[in-house]
């Protein structure tokens, strides 16, 4: 049997700060990658800022910000084909942009509406997932059964470091390593759980050191370093496809904006935390990155931000040009044998809502 060492210590790096630390290189990637992992970063980034927008107006439910997460979802999202399979939470909701999802339909998704109901063969993007740490099980049963089918598939769960408390992790992990199944744990460590902090959460010294008790090596990478992430990613890609099974990836970033558009953090969280982090956002040492590199010039930047703004405008033209969805559906798959009020009940909202 091989023997799985204990996790990383330090954080993966790749990206330097222009100064004192140097800039490292990913082998494989030419700069055609790099800027279409760079487009990647600045569709999220945009989905993500429209969207608090658009909450504040009124035009989408409650969001879930995923501000400076872009580098943990674009990089890894980079580091896998087509074929292979990403289970998102709430936090990863728009990830299906760099798969080709219409902006729309995750906009119609965060409005309730029916057309934000993806089928999730056609980008291979899962349901988002809201209840924490449930879907980590479903992500590894679905690569277990790819590899038992003789698939060439990896699947990828993205969970938070309070979803490792759970026991869906705890089960999904288990299962992952027994069966040595094609299998990406991705934990975005942003060092809250709403308003529970990291150190409330666990006594173990990082995340990564409890992948040795699953039987699978733990990676530990800077999360706002979107090289280090898709290396690291790269790696485990590698490990499932070899039949190595699967590995659990801790990347390690500082929540910089609000859990969630209903939540205010100014009650528990460390502003000067907040500040250093949003001063190293991850888009922007990408960006400087490339530039040092040669690779990106100030005209992409701008053309590479205007098309992405013109993708979101006309996604929410589009998700709001959608006919109002039918009150009925929210009760049409609760009951198999509905319960007698039911019908007055969705009687009284059609009649509230003028329908
Ligand atoms: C099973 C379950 N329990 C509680 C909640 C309420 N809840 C929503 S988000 C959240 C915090 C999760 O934190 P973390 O796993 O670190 O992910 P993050 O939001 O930081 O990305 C909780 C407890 C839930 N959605 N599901
Ligand atoms: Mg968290």
């Amino acid at each position: 049997m091989s023997q799985v060492l204990p996790a990383e210590g330090g954080l993966r790096r790749v990206i330097g700060d222009g100064e004192s630390l140097p800039d490292g290189e990913v082998e494989g990637l030419g700069d055609a990658e790099l800027l279409a992992l760079y487009r990647d970063l600045v569709l999220l980034r945009t989905y993500d800022e429209r969207s608090v927008v658009y909450h504040r107006q009124g035009r989408i439910g409650t969001y879930a910000i995923f501000w400076n997460h872009e580098a943990m979802q674009a990089g890894a999202a980079f580091a896998l084909e087509e074929r292979d399979w990403i289970f998102p939470s709430y936090r990863e909701s728009a990830i299906g942009l760099v798969r080709g999802m219409p902006a729309s339909t995750v906009l119609s998704w965060w409005r309730g509406h029916p057309a934000g109901w993806w089928n999730p063969e056609d980008s291979n993007v899962a349901s988002i997932c809201v209840p924490i740490g449930t879907h980590v099980p479903h992500a590894v049963g679905f690569a277990w059964g790819s590899k038992l089918k003789g698939e060439d598939r990896v699947a990828i769960a993205f969970f938070g470091d309070g979803a490792t408390s759970e026991g869906a992790f705890h089960e999904g992990a288990t299962f992952a390593g027994v069966t040595k199944a094609p299998a990406i744990l991705f934990c975005n460590n942003n060092q809250w759980a709403i308003s529970t902090p990291l150190a409330e959460q666990t006594a173990a010294p990082t995340l990564a050191d409890k992948a040795i008790g699953y039987g699978m090596p733990g990676l530990r990478v800077d999360g706002c370093d979107v090289l280090a992430v898709y290396e690291a990613t790269r790696d485990a890609v590698e490990r499932a496809r070899a039949g190595e099974g699967p590995t659990f990836i801790e990347a390690v970033t500082y929540r910089s904006a609000p859990h969630a558009t209903a939540d205010d953090p100014s009650i528990y969280i460390d502003p000067e935390r907040v500040e250093e982090a949003r001063e190293s956002e991850c888009v922007g040492r990408y960006e400087r990155y490339l530039v040092r590199a040669g690779v990106l010039t100030e005209e992409t930047i701008e053309s590479v931000k205007n098309e992405a703004l013109e993708l979101m405008r006309a996604g929410i033209a589009e998700a709001e040009a959608e006919p109002p969805a039918d009150p009925g559906l929210v009760f049409e798959h609760a009951y198999a044998d509905p319960p007698a009020t039911l019908a007055d009940d969705l009687a009284e909202l059609r009649r509230i809502l003028g329908g």
